[in-house]
């Protein structure tokens, strides 16, 4: 007889980072559970799943995955959006988790099984000149990791993106986003020295990234993409507005330094002009925000006939859950390209177990049943929701500008 769902739970807890999670249980007393975090505006999510999906989920045999993923998409009637997509996400991969834990299995046995052993990936050194941020590469390297992406200060800027000032609290609660500043022109001038810098310290063979969040035009992220050309970057990420795909197409005229993109796409509309013109090297999508597994299987095999390979958002605020499922699709996936991986904060692990682990800059998914990440209700509840915002950015002028 068809298991079925018989309970599912939104838990949202606070271990230093705004974590969603659902779990679901079933009849012959599996579960799984699945990240619905989206940064920022976490309490939507919730209610989407608490109040619109959870009802229906009860009952449903959680064998059927792709039926409840059609069933959740076309059935919403309003498609894609960050919101949704995230919270069919959700239910995605708790599902996945379910139905790898009835068949005693690693998920990634079910997806076709490894392609590979581990996962390479890279982490993030940020300093607030150039001096710091070769210092922070020098700590990364030496907690083993062979690929960084390098973020340093502007000269004249409050604050290099995403980092918090000194003395700022990165999870008191706010009422509004913090704000910094930007200036192109001066990030235009800075952005080869401080790779020219860290080629100097450490020579060719470290693996280097860098990420302009959305911030450039066209023209602007081709003088980037050409200035830093001569320093052999693994990526360029974000250099002009991801929904900008006449830009991409410009973009990509001008510079061959690789380019990355899609960490804020939920869907493969998104990413579907990107990656049949191949305007970009690496796709970022990631399971949360992108519908699940079933979804960004179809984003990864799409990639894949047109020699784009995958390198998924993996910020802190991707939950271990979502790590966990990243790094068991990461095993399968043929054109797998690299995983971005900001450890979470340190109270996260009282949260949440996990079984997948870094040595010597890779990952690895681990090999119990599922995708091997679970949670801890009572430490989640230790833990409550502090309503926090990402950041704003305007121009010098005060002109709202992409962050
Ligand atoms: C960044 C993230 O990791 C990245 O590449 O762009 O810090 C991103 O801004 C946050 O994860 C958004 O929640
Ligand atoms: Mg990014």
């Amino acid at each position: 007889m068809a298991d079925r769902i018989t309970a599912a739970r939104v838990i949202v807890t606070s271990p230093g980072q705004n974590y969603v999670t659902l779990k679901l249980e079933t009849a012959s007393g599996l579960s799984g559970i699945g990240d619905a975090t989206l940064n920022g505006r976490e309490l939507a999510v919730a209610s989407y799943l608490e109040d619109h999906i959870v009802p229906m989920l009860i009952g449903r045999d959680p064998a059927r995955i792709e039926d409840t993923w059609q069933y959740l998409y076309k059935g919403a009637y309003w498609r894609r959006g960050p919101v949704t997509m995230t919270a069919i996400a959700a239910v995605d991969v708790a599902l996945w988790d379910i139905k790898a834990k009835a068949a005693g299995m690693p998920l990634y046995q079910l997806l076709g099984g490894a392609s590979r052993e581990h996962m390479l990936c890279y982490t993030h050194a940020d300093g607030t000149d150039i001096a710091h941020a070769l210092e922070a590469v020098e700590t990364k390297r030496q907690r083993g990791f062979r690929a960084i992406r390098v973020q340093a200060g502007v000269p004249g800027l409050k604050r290099i993106y995403g980092v918090h000032a000194p003395g700022e609290s990165h999870d008191a609660p706010q009422d509004a986003p913090s704000e910094g500043d930007w200036d192109t022109p001066a990030y235009l001038r800075l952005a080869p020295q401080l790779f020219a810098a860290v080629r100097d310290r450490f020579g060719p063979e470290l693996t280097v990234l860098h990420d302009a969040h959305h911030r450039l035009s066209p023209n602007e992220a081709a003088q980037l993409g050409r200035s830093l050309e001569p320093y052999g970057l693994f990526w360029l990420e974000d250099s002009v507005p991801a929904e900008d795909q006449a830009a991409w197409r410009r973009l990509r005229q001008m510079t061959t330094t690789p380019l990355a993109v899609g960490e804020v796409f939920n869907s493969i509309w998104d990413a579907q002009t990107l990656i049949t013109e191949r305007l970009i090297d690496y796709i970022r999508s990631t399971i949360v925000h992108a519908g699940g597994i079933t979804h960004v299987r179809r984003i990864a095999d799409l990639a894949a006939l047109h020699n784009v390979r995958t390198g998924f958002h993996g910020a802190a605020d991707i939950s271990p859950v979502t790590m966990g499922a990243a790094l068991h699709f990461g095993r399968w996936v043929p054109n797998f390209g690299i995983q971005e991986y900001a450890a979470h904060p340190a109270q996260a692990s009282e949260v949440f177990t996990w079984d997948w682990s870094f040595a010597d800059g890779y990952l690895h998914s681990g090999e119990a049943p599922g995708h091997g990440v679970t949670i801890d209700e009572t430490a989640a509840a230790r833990y409550p929701y502090k309503r926090r915002y990402l950041d704003v950015n305007r121009l010098k002028d005060g002109t709202m500008w992409d962050w």
